[in-house]
């Protein structure tokens, strides 16, 4: 249900359920959350670019997978959350190398959410992000409340929660929800040139930047200038580091190695 392969240092994860628009069922669950967590443990990653395969990016929780006409008790989506979604939103967040995600097509529900959990999110001019859980009595899950709220504000957040209205991808652009709306046709070649770039990148230092600017969410000034000491310390010893500093005094070109 999840197709990865390395290349290049980027772990290109693609949800592979296109007949479904990759909405979740719960073997494409473990299998995103294994390529993450492979994310974490393989150093030979140093980006990971996130994808969906066919015509849409995903639809959320494959909704054939509880059809309340089979009868029986209603569902505890509470565990589903708690089991699924949850622990592969802490893990993207808590990954310390840049994800991008190419958002190919549609994004509704919780595959929305997982897109703007993402560190930098390009979508394509005809992809449209649908916060659809209203239209079915649900509220938005998969951090969706949270990115929502904090990056759009309230008056814009509320209203795509509770109308479902569909946004389209350069308005989400616009709005600041993702980082660029491009052609159909270049959103693959921009985000695959984009996740190679961030894979030669200075791993170290970008999984440091990272952790900074998600923690400024929660942090007081003070708290966040001795964190940026530290970060910068720990970036400041880094084998990269020498190697870009000696790049640009020999006016060359950088060969970072991840460390
Ligand atoms: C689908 C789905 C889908 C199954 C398209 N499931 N088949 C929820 C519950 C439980 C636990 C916790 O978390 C959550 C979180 C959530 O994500 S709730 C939100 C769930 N998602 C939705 O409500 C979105 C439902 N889908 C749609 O509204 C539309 O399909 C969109 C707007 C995404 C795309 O519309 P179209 O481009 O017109 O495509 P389509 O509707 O014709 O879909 C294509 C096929 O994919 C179709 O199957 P078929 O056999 O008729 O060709 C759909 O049934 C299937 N599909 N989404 N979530």
């Amino acid at each position: 249900t999840v197709l990865s392969v390395l290349t290049g240092g980027v772990l290109r994860v693609t949800l592979n359920r296109p007949e479904k628009l990759n909405s979740f069922n719960e073997e494409m669950h473990l299998d995103l959350r294994a390529c993450v967590q492979r994310a974490h443990d393989d150093p030979e990653v140093r980006a990971v670019l996130l994808t969906g395969a066919g015509r849409g990016f995903c639809a959320g929780q494959d909704l054939g997978d509880r059809d309340p006409r089979k009868g029986g008790p209603a569902p505890d989506l509470g565990h589903t959350i708690a089991t699924f979604y949850n622990p592969t939103l802490r893990l993207i967040r808590a990954l310390e190398k840049p994800v991008v995600c190419a958002v190919n097509g549609v994004a509704a529900g919780a595959g929305a959410n997982i897109a703007f959990a993402c560190d930098i999110v390009l979508a394509a001019k005809s992809a449209k992000f649908i916060q659809a859980f209203s239209k079915i009595g649900l509220v938005p899950d998969a951090g969706g409340s949270w990115s929502l709220a904090r990056i759009l504000g309230e008056p814009r957040a509320k209203a795509l929660a509770m109308t479902a209205e569909p946004l389209m991808a350069e308005k989400a652009a616009e709005w600041g929800l993702i980082w660029k709306a491009l052609d159909d046709e270049t959103l693959m070649p921009e985000a695959e040139a984009l996740a190679a770039a961030l894979a030669a990148g200075p791993t170290l230092g970008l999984g440091l930047t990272k952790r900074l600017i998600q923690s400024a969410a929660t942090n007081s000034l003070e708290t966040q200038l001795d964190l940026e000491r530290d970060c910068q310390q720990q970036a400041g010893r880094s084998a990269d580091y020498a190697e870009g500093v000696t790049a640009f005094l020999e006016k060359r070109k950088p060969e970072f190695r991840g460390q």
